[in-house]
């Protein structure tokens, strides 16, 4: 959109004035970055209003993509890039004496979601956007968001994130589209007299759903899509029966939290009412606007939408869908399945047996007893079906209710046309071992779409120095398609070029070393190798290893402290679920290694190690493009795919990495010997488990390195780490190193040591750092949105 700076400057000006009654002179942060929004606002409103009279007239197929999770980090600056305005209202506001930068702090991170999962569904929805395709998201609207995370003494401590108390500027209220959701009570069938089985409900608890609109915009284009988030609120006309403080309670909790664990399924009943509420609420609103829009057949419905189920929390849309066709709009079950089995997708997102979620068939019964029958008809049916087809053992191990549970999983593969993992490897695993009875059965089903970043956030807003040097190196036209990156390549050799990136590198570490100042009273050493690792904290990613490694490092420098090393800096960022004892306990040994060796004046500026509080999308932002070295060290096949190995990628960073999810097609896009390679394959870690050989305590007792380092969680060297050092020495020594740590940490010292031998070459680091950067348009979620959009949904981009 065409903007003028003098234009920007007079809105702006006036609507701080009309909103709050105050003048540049006098105004707080809070109120210009109100205004400013509620400015950004006006502007878009009328593309908002104009694509969807646009998709309402053409009719076009549109995708809904159901996520229990989104995590779009802030939104100002994004929307700002988006609608081509971010340089006029930078200058503008500079114009009054303001920082855009500063503005942009008071806005709170949008955190409705834990991790990869959700911030994969944000990148989509900026990426679906920005392709022009029809793609909307749907959700949960939870009153508090993630928790903040403190560390109090090197514990983590979470407090509330009450994100909203300032209100949402981008979000629209649509009271008029609220829909109800019911849950238990009885329900009965009986018999039309033609035939059909009507539903009859008795005692049904009702909640209302209020649909909350925030806009996607779309990159420089026309198009603006919408992530419909719903609030529970209660109906205002209730039965007698439910007219106590019990039930409003319990309604309004329904989207009061998000569950704050990134892996474990919690069984309970508040986390099974969440995921019904979204799916019932946005399935409805979904087929009204259908039907009162397109006033097409309904039976041809899947001509015109698409529905993902993104992981298994949203599975419920398989019968909850069923159950609209059938009861309410008169569909055929033979016709309403086929239409549901069209209409659905699922992406799986683990493979880790205890996040598959499973709910027992008794509970589903009681809060959802029409759904409930509706699963067991899907699941009855389907027997009936196979069994003469296929025989009863393939038949009994891909059943949706089995030993008394509903199998998510199971629901999600038999309901739709298309299952997909993240990555290759995680897709042939699916394929091959975890999901290969359902493969047999459904072979066409089965694909792959390794995941991807929007790459504007992470480097058009989280890098400009960067996008400003490449810019003056190769053109703009990355900035539309990051394929256009390739272009690099024919400046790996030109001195100005490397230079200019080593010293975009440097400043990016300047900044971050001002904030660790800031935040941890660290001083760091900028030339040091920044060392990096930010994910959640889980066993299988292994941040152990990383700090097992830090050991070693440091006894090397406390034996000899003229030893011949590159300074380093480990940087680390990880919220571990609040119930999840050992990575908590983790997060308190790395804290406490940290405290260790930052006071040792022995090995002066030489290590330094620092725990970021609060790793989220907006710290994301201000450390990766600082890091020189990304670490993506999980067991491999437990790495579904990872996403910041990507964003790493992107801003020049090399990786140090195993053979998991999608490191293996970074390392093969940059190329060999751009980034370090190490650890078990695959197929030795299956071949362990086969065997059912490995002996981590050998490797204890005959390696006088690793003996050396457990010992020291154990024995006092490390202080303040009695019972949490026990606890990590214990699980490796005695129960056996369950992520093979021990296995992994020769290969791994060694890939450090080939790491700091290569930043001893300022050119050769920065060639590998530009062939990382030049390589990563394939990782950007424009080219995963297209293949969703041409393999699995069938939906078209808006022609310009
Ligand atoms: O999804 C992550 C994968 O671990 C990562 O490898 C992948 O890149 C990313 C995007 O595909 N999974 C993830 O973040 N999972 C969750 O956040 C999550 C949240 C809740 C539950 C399970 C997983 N749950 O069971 O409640």
């Amino acid at each position: 959109m065409k903007l003028s700076k003098k234009q920007f400057k007079q809105d702006f000006e006036e609507r701080l004035t009309s909103k709050f009654a105050t003048d540049l002179t006098k105004a707080g942060y809070q109120e210009i970055y109100d205004a400013l929004a509620s400015v950004v606002k006006h502007y878009y409103a009328n593309i908002w209003v104009s694509d969807n009279q646009y998709k309402d007239e053409t009719g076009k197929k549109q995708a809904y993509y159901f996520s229990i999770e989104f995590l779009p980090g802030k939104m100002l600056k994004s929307n700002l890039l988006n609608l081509g305005m971010l340089k006029t209202v930078r200058e503008g506001l500079e114009d009054f004496g303001i920082e855009l930068d500063e503005v942009a702090k008071v806005e709170p991170d949008m955190a409705i979601g834990n991790g990869g999962l959700g911030r994969l569904a944000s990148c989509f929805m900026d990426s679906l956007a920005s392709t022009g395709l029809p793609g909307n998201g749907n959700g949960i609207r939870y009153r508090y968001g993630l928790f903040k995370q403190k560390i109090i003494d090197g514990y983590q401590v979470e407090l509330p994130d009450s994100w909203l108390n300032n209100g949402n500027p981008w979000e629209v209220r649509r009271a008029d589209k609220a829909v109800e959701v019911t849950f238990g009570g009885e329900v009965w069938l009986e018999d039309d007299g033609k035939g059909n089985l009507i539903p009859h409900y008795k005692d049904q608890e009702r909640v209302l759903a209020v649909p909350y609109d925030t806009p996607m915009i779309g990159y420089e284009n026309t198009t603006v899509n919408n992530m419909c988030l719903w609030r529970s609120e209660v109906p205002e006309e209730l039965d007698p029966k439910f007219q106590n403080l019990e039930y409003m309670r319990q309604t309004s909790m329904l989207s009061a939290e998000l569950y704050p664990d990134d892996s474990n399924y919690d069984g309970r009943l508040l986390r099974l009412k969440q995921e019904y509420f979204f799916v019932s609420a946005g399935l409805q609103r979904i087929l009204h606007h259908y039907k009162g829009t397109q006033k097409k057949d309904i039976r041809r419905i899947s001509d015109y939408i698409a529905v993902h189920i993104n992981d298994t929390h949203p599975a419920l849309c398989v019968p909850e869908f069923m159950r609209l066709l059938v009861d309410d709009y008169g569909v055929g079950w033979n016709r309403a399945w086929d239409t549901t089995v069209k209409v659905m997708s699922y992406t799986n997102h683990t493979i880790l047996s205890e996040a598959l979620e499973k709910w027992p068939e008794e509970m589903v019964k009681q809060l959802l007893p029409r759904i409930y029958q509706i699963i067991v008809e899907i699941d009855r049916r389907r027997t009936a079906e196979l069994l003469p087809k296929i025989g009863a053992s393939l038949v009994h191990n891909t059943r949706i209710i089995k030993d008394g549970q509903i199998h998510m999983a199971n629901l999600s593969i038999i309901g739709s046309h298309s299952t997909n993992g993240v990555a290759k490897l995680h897709s042939d695993l699916l394929k091959d071992v975890e999901l290969h009875d359902f493969y047999e059965i459904y072979p066409e089903r089965f694909n792959n779409k390794t995941n991807g970043i929007a790459d504007r956030r992470w480097i058009q807003i989280a890098n400009e120095r960067l996008s400003g040097i490449i810019d003056e190196t190769i053109g703009k036209s990355w900035r539309h398609d990051l394929d256009e990156l390739k272009l690099l390549k024919n400046f790996k050799d030109d001195e100005k070029t490397l230079e200019k990136l080593q010293k975009a590198k440097y400043d990016d570490k300047l900044r971050l070393a001002a904030l660790i100042k800031e935040k941890n009273g660290i001083i760091v050493n900028p030339d040091a190798i920044f060392d990096v690792q930010v994910k959640r904290l889980h066993a299988y990613k292994r941040q152990l290893l990383n700090a097992l490694h830090i050991l070693k490092l440091y006894f090397d420098l406390k034996e000899n402290p003229e030893l011949d090393r590159v300074p380093r800096v480990f940087i680390f960022g990880a919220k571990a679920a609040p119930s999840y004892h050992y990575a908590k306990s983790i997060i308190k040994c790395i804290n406490e290694i940290a405290n260790m060796i930052n006071n040792d004046q022995t090995v002066k500026d030489k290590l330094k190690v620092v725990f970021m509080e609060n790793y989220n999308v907006s710290l994301a932002e201000m450390i990766i493009p600082a890091a020189n070295v990304g670490e993506q060290i999980s067991l491999a096949s437990k790495e579904a795919s990872g996403t910041s190995n990507m964003k790493f990628m992107l801003n020049g960073t090399l990786t140090i990495g195993t053979l998991d999810g999608a490191n293996i097609e970074i390392f093969e896009a940059a190329g060999d010997g751009n980034n370090f390679v190490f650890g078990l394959t695959k197929d030795e870690v299956y071949e362990y488990y086969r065997n059912g050989n490995y002996n981590a305590r050998d490797i204890f007792e005959q390696n006088p390195v690793v003996n050396r380092i457990l010992n020291a969680l154990i024995d006092g060297t490390i202080p303040n780490i009695k019972s949490e050092g026990r606890e990590i020495f214990d699980s490796l020594t005695v129960y056996n190193d369950e992520y093979f740590v021990l296995r992994d940490f020769n290969d791994y010292v060694r890939a450090q040591a080939d790491l700091e031998k290569l930043y001893r070459d300022p050119k050769a680091w920065a060639q590998a750092s530009l062939m990382n950067i030049a390589n990563v348009g394939r990782f950007s979620s424009d080219r995963t949105v297209k293949e969703y959009a041409d393999d699995i949904w069938y939906i078209k981009a808006k022609k310009e």
